[in-house]
């Protein structure tokens, strides 16, 4: 029987999804990325599914692409062939994304880490874009969104050389939220999941978008979308439930309604 490319578990609101090809740290084949896609996808669409939690194992997150899969290829391959449209499947995901990073985190495994909403990190996970070491540069956003997190002179050198940066440096540089103890990356983890699931769905989802747009719209029609936004959710149960229960000093009990 051949093992599963990937690991589902669904607790509290969190629908957690592990990497698991270990043999290769997650090299992160088409199959894979296809797979990962339909989860995400299916859990976009789960009422019972609030926040989603993207895991590796201790040694990789994700070491990239499947450099064997990609070896071979040709430019006309990628055109023609759609060897990389489930990446863009997960970029459209609503429902906020955290990845747990511990080990290695290059090429396309920083770009997927980068594409979550939240990057919770063990001390000894380490982040990179070694493409160049291959005569390639980075494919899933890597130039675009590594910038963008951490400047450009910063971006530049790692992008240039190649070389990976440790958990803590990623901290001070912006480009993920914490860093944690390998034996407690998990727990703090999904901590943060559960307390994101607590929030009500329909804010959380207009603010993952608005936050979204703030990397790539003038200041003007991110503040219009945010305003739009703000406006909508006062059609929704959840803000008159909001509203009461702070008013009525009680914990308000969100329906995504
Ligand atoms: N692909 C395939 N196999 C990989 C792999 C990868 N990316 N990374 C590691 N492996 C395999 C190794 O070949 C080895 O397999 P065996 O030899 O045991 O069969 C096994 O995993 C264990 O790896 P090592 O023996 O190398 O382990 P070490 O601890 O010595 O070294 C390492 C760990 C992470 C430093 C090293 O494995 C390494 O440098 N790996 C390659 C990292 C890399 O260059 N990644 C970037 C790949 S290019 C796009 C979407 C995505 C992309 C592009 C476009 N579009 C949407 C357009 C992404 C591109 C990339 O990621």
């Amino acid at each position: 029987m051949t093992e599963s490319l990937l690991i589902i578990e669904k607790t509290e609101q969190v629908g957690k999804i592990q990497l698991n090809r270990p043999q290769v740290l997650n090299a992160l084949n088409t199959a894979l990325v296809r797979e990962l896609a339909d989860v995400m996808e299916q859990m976009d669409q789960d009422d019972d599914i609030r926040c989603i939690l993207l895991t590796g194992n201790d040694k990789a997150f994700a070491a990239g692409a499947d450099i064997g899969e990609m070896a071979e290829a040709t430019s006309v391959d990628f055109i023609v062939k759609p060897f990389f449209a489930d990446w863009d499947r997960i970029r459209k995901i609503s429902k906020p994304i955290i990845a747990a990073v511990d080990g290695f985190a290059l090429g396309g495994g920083c770009e997927l880490a980068m594409c979550c909403d939240i990057i919770v990190a063990s001390e000894t996970a380490r982040f990179g874009q070694p493409e160049i070491n291959l005569g390639v540069i980075p494919g899933a956003g890597g130039t675009q969104r590594l910038t963008r997190a951490v400047g450009k002179v910063r971006a530049m050198e790692m992008i240039l050389t190649g070389k990976p940066i440790p958990a803590q440096v990623a901290l001070e540089l912006g480009l993920i939220n914490r860093v944690v103890p390998s034996e407690s990356l998990e727990e703090e983890a999904f901590q943060l999941a559960k307390e994101i699931a607590g929030k009500p769905p329909l804010a959380v989802r207009l603010a993952k978008q608005a936050v979204l747009k703030a990397m790539d719209l003038p200041l003007e029609h991110g503040l219009h979308f945010e305003q739009h936004s703000f406006y909508l959710l006062f059609s929704s149960d959840d803000q008159r439930e909001g509203m009461r229960a702070f008013q009525e000093k009680r914990k308000p009990d969100f329906k995504g309604k």
